[in-house]
């Protein structure tokens, strides 16, 4: 199991190997790639659907795997925008993502909406169903910092800036965290077809939202979650068991 830290937390060698990995996976076209696929699905069942966490998930877990072939340690950090408000916060620095923006293109134009405040996320998480909890986050929760950063980012080809995966990080520890807080609440189905538990995702026939329901089982978890140390018995305790 891997951890999936706030940007802030990483050491500066970690900053580094994130940095240059995402320089290797623009070099071989997975960047581009997905800003390519998240536009053509765009308004197809993966936004105003109930797939949209689903679905965001599978990327983010398909870009990390890319990621750690460059690198076995690297995870993607993320950002919470409801602490890290300004442009001029470490994440915009040069030596970090900052650096992207005439590297890549991405026209990023700051400040072109508010962000989220950390009030709207726990009135967000207070939400007893699923619907009704994706919707509030997806609008105006995730929307605001695609357009707070502007450019690429407010674009259908959003994930050609590396920040979308940061910030998507956000939305899906926020996911994470509202399922342990409601263990029990089903998944429901709203938005356009495909839309159900069972039903392939977009661009990926082989993944429902139900192979991603569950963080732990696709291999991370997130720095706020307590680390659960597996059982061990002492060696004299096991020696005695097998008497
Ligand atoms: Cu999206």
């Amino acid at each position: 199991m891997y951890t999936r830290k706030n940007y802030r937390k990483l050491t500066d060698l970690e900053r580094g190997t994130f940095v240059q990995a995402l320089f290797h996976v623009k070099s071989t076209g997975l960047v581009d790639h997905f800003a390519q696929v998240h536009s053509t699905h765009f308004t197809h069942g993966i936004h105003r659907n109930s797939h949209f966490l689903p679905w965001h998930r599978e990327l983010l877990l398909r870009f990390e795997h890319a990621l750690q072939e460059f690198d076995p340690s690297v995870t993607i950090p993320y950002w919470d925008w409801t602490v890290d408000r300004s442009p001029s916060d470490p994440l915009w620095a040069n030596s970090f993502l900052g650096q992207f923006n005439s590297a890549w293109g991405l026209g990023r134009a700051f400040g072109g909406a508010t962000l989220p405040t950390s009030q709207q996320v726990e009135t967000n998480q207070g939400q007893g169903t699923y619907d009704a909890f994706s919707q509030g986050l997806e609008s105006p929760i995730h929307g605001s910092p695609h357009i707070w950063v502007g450019g690429v980012m407010a674009s259908v080809r959003a994930p050609g800036d590396p920040v979308f995966y940061l910030h998507h990080g956000q939305i899906d520890l926020l996911w994470a965290r509202w399922q342990l807080a409601h263990p029990n609440a089903p998944f429901v189905p709203f938005g356009g077809t495909p839309n159900g538990l069972n039903e392939p995702l977009m661009e990926w026939p082989d993944r429902t939202p139900a192979d991603v329901l569950d963080h732990h089982a696709l291999g991370y978890r997130y720095d706020f979650e307590p680390v659960v140390e597996p059982v061990r018995f002492p060696l004299e305790a096991v020696s005695l068991l097998m008497l």
